[in-house]
């Protein structure tokens, strides 16, 4: 148990001080229409860190009217290459503020703040300089027609407009940060919607957003619950997109309610990922990989590797190594430097996650490790590995999003139809990990997985410009690369008769 807090930044203790937090809208910070606040918990303790405005209907109606008028007027006049620089300022913006920010999604979300600082916060601020660098590279085509007539016909690549962007609190500046980048390069206008678990870090950024030169009204940052400032977003006939990362559930919510609109939607969902360790693998690199694919971020990650295959000449050995390791992480606060595991996010994911253990215990599963919530204040869930589970159970199907890795052996590895089957074996779509020394085997499974990511040889590599998303019910759309760009344009044909 690690638990030494660091001292916090003056600028995070300057932002949590005065009253409740406020939406930001319009370049402007505001309290909510209706004057309601709601409060965020640190889970670490479950206490109270500070309130912030709950943003209701009215609240979207107010940002769309900002967002529109920013989009039809200022936001015209900026030149792709003004853009860019704007996006790029609020990089620099963002690593003169990484420790402030660091700490804020440490205490927030509970994360190690050594891994925000390492992860969350550089990805984020990479994220917009790569998208920075595409604002002045967005272009159509000349196509040549065969109508008979002399005609220039030429592609272009319009804003969609107004872009509503609704995030989870597992990563809630690295989402925000996902979820912008191609939004702003392509010119679009964003109502954006933090989870409720985590308002903190997002409303800090929205004032480095206007110093980075925005005009009012282009980022709109709402702080508010799923159900109603979420949903608003979602029915609202004037925001022309979603992009949405969440739960499979909510997801499939979005694409129902948003339907009478007909939204364009990008989703990106859950993810039940396998992790296979052939016999010829690396121990030394798969041991560790297999760990932190399961385990990062407490294993709240949609891509988190938590279905791990060994083969079964290795499997005593890998599985022993595993357990050793995994009883010497440190767990704690997420403020503490040597914090390798913090809390869940909020009470109701321990709830959840410990039903999960429940059910694994109750399913016949053994837990190598770990198993039973930690009695302590806090939300602290400690790093569980169940054995003996099969491709039926709960624990291995459904999302835990929790520190739970379920391990199994598999037996044939020269044909590799078997353990392909097995990895295919869910609903979920999102990544995947293999891990061998042969070439042959390791693309002949990766073109296998039906899965958005497959990472050989690695786990949880990430780069603004490696396209990320799901198959099957892990959502559609691909974040990141250049493929984001498709998310947040629309393609208009102009024909120009010459004759
Ligand atoms: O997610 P929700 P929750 C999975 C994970 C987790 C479970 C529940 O398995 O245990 O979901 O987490 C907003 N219209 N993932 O309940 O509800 C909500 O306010 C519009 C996987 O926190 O999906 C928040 O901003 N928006 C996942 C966001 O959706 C709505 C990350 C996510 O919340 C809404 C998070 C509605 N009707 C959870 N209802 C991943 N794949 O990364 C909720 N929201």
């Amino acid at each position: 148990i690690a638990e030494k807090a660091v001292q916090l930044d003056g600028r995070v203790e300057d932002f949590l001080r005065g009253g409740p937090k406020k939406l930001f809208i319009g370049g402007e910070f505001v309290e909510s229409i209706s004057g309601k606040t709601f409060e965020t918990v640190n889970p670490a303790t479950g206490k109270v860190i500070t309130s912030v405005y709950e943003a209701d209907k009215e609240d979207v109606n107010r940002a769309v009217e900002a967002a529109e008028k920013a989009f039809y007027g200022e936001w015209r006049k900026v030149t792709p290459s003004e853009r860019g620089k704007m996006m790029w300022r609020l990089a620099d913006l963002l690593e003169e503020h990484l420790e402030p920010l660091a700490q804020l999604e440490a205490l927030d979300n509970g994360k190690p703040i050594s891994h925000a600082r390492a992860a969350d916060l550089p990805l984020s601020i990479d994220h917009f300089r790569y998208y920075a660098g595409w604002a002045t590279k967005i272009s159509g085509e000349v196509i040549d027609s065969s109508t008979g007539k002399d005609m220039l016909a030429y592609t272009r690549r319009e804003p969609v407009g107004v872009v509503g962007q609704i995030i989870p609190w597992n990563f809630p500046i690295l989402m925000l940060a996902w979820k912008m980048g191609a939004a702003l390069a392509t010119g679009n206008v964003i109502i954006f919607k933090s989870a409720e678990q985590t308002p903190l870090s997002a409303l800090y950024l929205a004032d480095l957003v206007k110093q980075a030169g925005f005009p009012d009204g282009v980022v709109n940052m709402l702080s508010g619950y799923g159900e109603t400032a979420g949903n608003a977003m979602v029915q609202h006939p004037r925001i022309r997109k979603i992009a949405f990362t969440g739960s499979t559930e909510v997801g499939k919510l979005i694409q129902q309610q948003s339907t009478g609109n007909l939204k364009r939607l990008s989703l990106e969902l859950g993810g039940k990922s396998p992790n296979i360790i052939f016999s010829d693998a690396d121990l030394s690199k798969a041991i560790p990989g297999a760990m932190m694919g399961i385990f990062f971020n407490q294993g709240q990650a949609c891509s988190a590797g938590s279905r791990l295959y060994v083969h079964k000449k290795v499997y005593d050995k890998v599985m022993a190594e595993i357990v050793s390791r995994t009883s010497k992480m440190r767990q704690g606060i997420g403020l503490d430097e040597l914090t390798e595991i913090g809390p869940l996010v909020s009470e109701e994911q321990f709830k959840r996650v410990t039903r999960y253990l429940e059910a694994g215990h109750q399913a016949g599963a053994e837990a190598l490790i770990g198993g039973q919530p930690l009695d302590r204040s806090g939300y602290f869930i400690p790093p569980t590995i169940f054995a003996d589970v099969n491709n039926e159970m709960s624990i291995t199907q459904e999302e835990i999003f929790g520190p739970v890795l379920s391990a199994m052996p598999f037996d044939d590895e020269d044909d590799l139809t078997d353990i392909i089957r097995q990895a295919n074996d869910t609903e979920y779509g999102l990544a995947a990990g293999i891990w061998t020394t042969d070439v042959r085997k390791a693309h002949k499974v990766a073109h296998a997985i039906e899965a958005g990511t497959v990472w050989v040889n690695d786990y949880n590599a990430l780069d603004a410009a490696i396209p990320f998303g799901g198959y099957k019910q892990s959502g559609y759309g691909r974040e990141m690369g250049s493929y984001a760009l498709d998310l947040y344009t629309q393609v208009k044909s102009v024909w120009v008769n010459l004759e």
